[in-house]
């Protein structure tokens, strides 16, 4: 872990979002924040690497407070669009500048490759920024003719003080997927992040200001979620929650929602992702999809193709070409360049996973290969490919959000098209195949927010994603993201003697 850019152990801006750390209440009067309520982060290796002020509601209720200030009276709504897309565009461009910084954040809080951090994940976030940047001064609505008496237009305004309640997976990326279009919309918002992983949401909100982003306008509050996230979905002066986290969270910020202020919510929620290789398909190409789909990000990504559904046909040479591949994997230190996949996030999550993997050798799944943890130190567990996988079994079923791969087989489009639809979760799928009727066709009767053809995970700032069924609602991503936070006025007026 060590990074010469990053001193571990130096002291990370605890705050809102102006960096002003003594804005957070201090129960106890020291100063300090609150030397009595601590979040501890620990290193993949268990080791305490910093320790973060934990917000309790009236930290919530003083964010909510400054970003209502700031969006009554502040100038970010009330500046030209296109001056927010430029101070956004500074944010995109200090992220940028800060790259190695923040892949070393993401990498010590939550043992991600930190080459797939400086290579992929931290880019994409700019980019993020840029798009919405790009479509700040682009938001408008429409003009109405309504009869020969009268005619309108729409105005589409911010929706006021958003909550952003994120998890740890990808916690830079989440950040930037929920501030960005609120941000070109107009809002203000408070940030609550994963406990897991508040670090680069932190240091994101150094950025964002130092970008000129003013005061108020991000207020990012670490803690935990049944204390500063519950305060957030139940705040009365909230307008809105984005949230993305688990299925069963995401009830309670619903029912919080309907029980305040009946403010919208959009959910992203988990998935159980089936991923479809057809007889056609190029082995080598599907061993990879199979594998990189279910256990990149070591299985922590909610959209992962953990059910691996494979046609009789090359059935046995899939399975066959996944282990030879899965033997290639380097499990182990994340910031190590070689090593293809790091720890799972912490503790929790870790047995979590364990179980699953004893859960499916007691329902009589084959396990075929690793379904160990590994190494001395840390949460690391091996690439895990179960076979003779039913669909009724626990790990077919649940969300594991670990590197466990279970894979099926089927025989027809219609059978394979019935048995991945039978997921209460609807996020995301991918197919294998080169014939491109079949692609279509099972595309549109899968019932998933994104469909992945001949690829997987292959996400991008202007493609929207959401969840169908109890994957949620509400998209993150693409133009349509911008909906979420903003609220549409229509404005009617008459007129005269009109000719039409
Ligand atoms: O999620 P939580 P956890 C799934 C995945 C994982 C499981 C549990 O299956 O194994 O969820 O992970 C905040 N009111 N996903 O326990 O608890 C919490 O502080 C308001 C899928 O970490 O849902 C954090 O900021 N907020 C997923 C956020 O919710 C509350 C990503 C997510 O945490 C709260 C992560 C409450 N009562 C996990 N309780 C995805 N869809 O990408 C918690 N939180």
């Amino acid at each position: 872990a060590e990074n010469p850019r990053i001193p571990v152990g130096s002291p990370i801006p605890i705050g809102d979002g102006d960096g002003d750390v003594n804005r957070f209440s201090d129960r106890d009067g020291d100063g300090d924040g609150d030397e009595n309520h601590k979040v501890r982060i620990r290193l993949y290796t268990e080791e305490v690497i910093a320790k973060i002020a934990e917000g309790a509601k009236e930290d919530v209720d003083l964010a909510v407070k400054a970003a209502r200030q700031a969006f009554d009276h502040g100038s970010w709504p009330r500046m030209p669009a296109c001056e927010r897309g430029k101070i956004m565009n500074k944010f995109a461009d200090l992220i940028d500048e800060n790259l190695e910084e923040l892949a070393a954040l993401e990498t010590i809080d939550t043992g991600k490759v930190f080459s797939f951090e400086t290579n992929v994940d931290i880019p994409s976030i700019s980019k993020e920024v840029r798009y919405f940047a790009g479509a700040a001064d682009k938001i408008h609505g429409r003009t109405l003719k309504l009869s020969t008496e009268s005619q309108g237009y729409t105005l589409l305004e911010p929706i006021g003080v958003v909550g952003h309640i994120i998890p740890w997976n990808f916690p830079s990326a989440m950040f930037t997927l929920k501030c960005s279009p609120a941000l070109a919309a107009g809002c203000t918002m408070v940030v609550k992040p994963a406990e897991q992983a508040p670090l680069s949401p932190l240091y994101l909100a150094h950025l964002a200001k130092l970008a000129g982003i003013p005061n108020g306008v991000i207020n990012v509050v670490p803690g935990f979620g049944a204390v500063a996230g519950a305060a957030v979905a139940s705040h009365m002066d909230i307008d809105c929650v984005s949230f993305t986290g688990s299925t069963e969270v995401g009830r309670l910020i619903m029912h919080a929602a309907a029980a305040s202020n009946l403010k919208p919510v959009s959910l992203e929620l988990g998935g159980k992702s089936p991923l479809v290789i057809f007889d056609d398909a190029n082995i080598d190409q599907a061993a990879d999809l199979a594998l990189f789909g279910s256990i990149a990000n070591k299985g922590e990504i909610c959209v992962c193709s953990s059910r691996v559904f494979v046609q009789e046909g090359i059935y046995n040479e899939v399975v066959k070409k996944v282990v030879e591949k899965a033997k290639t994997w380097v499990v182990g230190d994340p910031f190590n360049p070689s090593t293809t996949q790091g720890p799972q996030v912490d503790k929790k999550q870790y047995e979590r996973v364990l179980s699953y993997i004893d859960h499916g050798k007691r329902e009589g799944a084959s396990l075929i290969f690793g379904g160990k943890p590994c190494g001395e130190k840390g949460y690391y567990i091996e690439p895990t490919i179960f076979v003779n996988v039913t669909d009724d079994m626990l790990i077919a079923k649940d969300e594991i959000f670990g590197p466990v791969m279970a894979l099926m087989k089927f025989k027809t489009v219609e059978e394979v098209i019935t048995r991945a639809n039978a997921t209460p979760y609807g996020l995301a799928a991918g197919i294998v195949t080169n014939d491109l009727n079949i692609a279509n066709r099972v595309s549109r009767s899968i019932r998933a927010g994104v469909i992945w053809i001949n690829c997987y995970h292959s996400f991008d700032w202007g493609c929207p994603i959401g969840g169908y069924k109890m994957s949620g609602f509400g998209v993150d991503h693409g133009i349509e993201a911008l909906g979420k936070y903003l609220q549409t006025k229509s404005v009617v007026m008459p007129i005269y003697n009109s000719p039409w």
